[in-house]
């Protein structure tokens, strides 16, 4: 590899003592020295906490050829030098120089000696069953009411407490795998909820005696995790290696591996997976084919669409005709997030770079509308409402502070609210007039600004903690508080009233992200993800 030399210089030199160090290097004068690093290492120091080691990721993706397909080298220089907007990238542009920029580039872009694969026995290897379902009891060990409790995922030290959304009492703190990401999902039921890491572990945890019954390795870089609605399936979406895994929900025993690839085995990361509960079938969105799939879990191979039934296997685009066959719906660009109108007919979604997002009617199984959206909308955190006798949806951009609120009919921007900087987060519940959306980036991201949903104005902005990133918003099981998560290692989950807007306890958290409401999440309230 490249012998890059560094010019390293000691912390107590000045100004005038750094310009001298570099032009007297040559002549060894003690603040300054000459060091040689290979791009390894250099590797190793700067990206290996992020990404892997080995390059197979961690907290950030995995970085091989094999799933950077649609980053050019020359755009990977750019990312590297002033970091990825809407991701934990930073600029490294004023700690690397153009070389090592460079050399880091051409080294991520190099195929590793063996690819990495995750084969079934890798899987099946993996696989534990912790307590046998005839050992688990039958009711609740805790006095809470499981159906509004919620599971608080804290990123701070790899955490996730569950706790009880009347008393707001922690029942317990248990350790996850590292990096979790993405929504845990719950069984129809509320009774278990299903965790994934970022390194591909699936977990299975018992919101009854709260301990977990199951965990298996799906993946080596996971996206995340889908639930069938018959509560029979797990679904799991990767990024590498590229596939989607379906596991028995009940064990979490390995059940088939979906390879992702266009007609050409060309591979593609998946985007995510979301279960669509009256198709019965998960979809898929892919990152690096433009397609959207459809895998059909339910065992009657015969759907009502539009009142017609049609035997589902002999749709256009259908590969694989035998048990969970795969529909694959092609678009004319990729999907990178996306989101479901609440009857599973539309899938809005738009790619990274795009300038629009685009509407997928599932059933005819094309594009139909282009929506007004350029600022990278985070749709994963749309939330939908009744506005003046519509449905709207409403989402916060990635790169812009802006709340867009589009009409579900026509599919036409109404609104734009202007918001202290881009949004992550949105959320709201069917029995506040309010939806919540964070300021996640900026200088203003310990903002948080409450919308009127009858007006779509501003109504208020929280400040909860000066100087700390305030986000992510989460109801209890009837809208009356609001919990807002202080997005710190010294953190906390916030409780309001949702009404009075007024604080009304303050949980000590670490670095708390994401939190779950069973009852939100099974019931697939409009005002939360799904
Ligand atoms: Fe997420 C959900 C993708 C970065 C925290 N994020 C999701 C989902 C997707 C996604 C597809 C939906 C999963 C689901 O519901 O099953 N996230 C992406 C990205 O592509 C992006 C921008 C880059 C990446 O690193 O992968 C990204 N996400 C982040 C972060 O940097 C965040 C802030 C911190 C973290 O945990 O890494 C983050 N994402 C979250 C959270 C959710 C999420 C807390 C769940 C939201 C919910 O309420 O459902």
């Amino acid at each position: 590899w490249l012998i890059i030399f560094h010019i390293r210089v000691h912390p107590c030199s000045s100004v005038a003592g750094i310009l001298s160090s570099i032009l007297l290097l040559s002549s060894f004068i003690p603040q300054a020295y000459a060091e040689e690093i290979t791009v390894p290492e250099l590797y190793r120091q700067h990206c290996a906490e992020c990404h892997g080691d080995n390059r197979l990721g961690g907290m950030g993706p995995a970085l091989l050829p094999a799933v950077m397909r649609r980053l050019e080298p020359e755009q990977a220089v750019g990312v590297i030098a002033e970091g990825r907007p809407a991701t934990q990238m930073p600029a490294y542009g004023d700690k690397l120089s153009t070389t090592e920029i460079q050399a880091l580039v051409d080294y991520i872009f190099t195929p590793p000696a063996t690819m990495p694969a995750w084969s079934e026995s890798a899987i099946e290897t993996t696989h534990r069953l912790l307590v046998p379902r005839d050992s688990l009891p039958v009711a609740p060990v805790h006095e809470a009411d499981p159906l509004n409790m919620f599971v608080v995922v804290e990123l701070g030290d790899h955490h996730a407490s569950i706790l009880d959304g009347d008393s707001f009492e922690v029942l317990k703190r248990v350790p996850t795998r590292y990096a979790l990401h993405g929504g845990p999902k719950y069984s129809p039921d509320g009774r278990f909820v299903y965790f994934a890491s970022r390194n591909g572990w699936i977990a299975k945890f018992d919101m009854y005696s709260l301990q977990y019954v199951a965990e298996v390795r799906a993946g080596i870089n996971t996206r995340n995790l889908a639930v069938s609605a018959d509560g029979r399936y797990v679904m799991v979406a990767n990024y590498l290696p590229n596939s989607l895994v379906l596991l028995d929900a009940r064990d979490l025993r390995l059940l088939r591996i979906f390879e992702v690839a266009d007609d050409h085995g060309n591979g593609s990361r998946v985007s995510a997976v979301y279960d669509a509960p009256p198709r019965q079938s998960f979809i898929a969105a892919l990152k690096d084919i433009p397609e959207v799939w459809e895998i059909r879990y339910a065992d009657n191979p015969l759907p009502v669409y539009k009142g017609l039934m049609h035997d589902y296997r002999m749709e256009e685009g259908v590969i694989d005709r035998g048990p969970f066959p795969v529909r694959r719906i092609k678009l004319d660009d990729y999907l990178d997030d996306f989101f479901f109108d609440q009857s599973y007919t539309h899938l809005i979604g738009a790619a990274r770079n795009a300038s629009n997002g685009q509407v997928v009617h599932l059933d005819v199984g094309r594009k139909i509308a282009e929506l007004e959206l350029d600022g990278l909308p985070h749709l994963g955190s749309g939330i939908t409402w009744e506005y003046q006798g519509r449905t709207v949806l409403a989402t916060p951009h990635l790169k812009k502070g802006e709340v867009s609120i589009i009409d579900m009919e026509n599919w036409k921007t109404i609104k734009r609210i202007k918001t202290e900087g881009p949004g992550f987060f949105m959320r709201s519940h069917e029995n506040t007039p309010y939806a919540w959306v964070d300021v996640f980036f900026g200088p203003n991201r310990d903002k948080v600004h409450i919308i009127d949903k009858r007006s779509l104005e501003i109504v208020r902005t929280l400040r909860p903690e000066p100087g700390k990133t305030a986000a992510h918003i989460e109801f209890d099981r009837n809208g009356e508080h609001a919990l807002l998560s202080i997005w710190d290692n010294e953190g906390a989950v916030i409780v309001y009233d949702a009404e009075t807007l007024e604080e009304v306890r303050r949980l000590p958290m670490v670095k708390p992200s994401g939190k779950y409401n069973v009852h939100n999440k099974i019931t697939r309230s409009a005002g939360t993800s799904h």
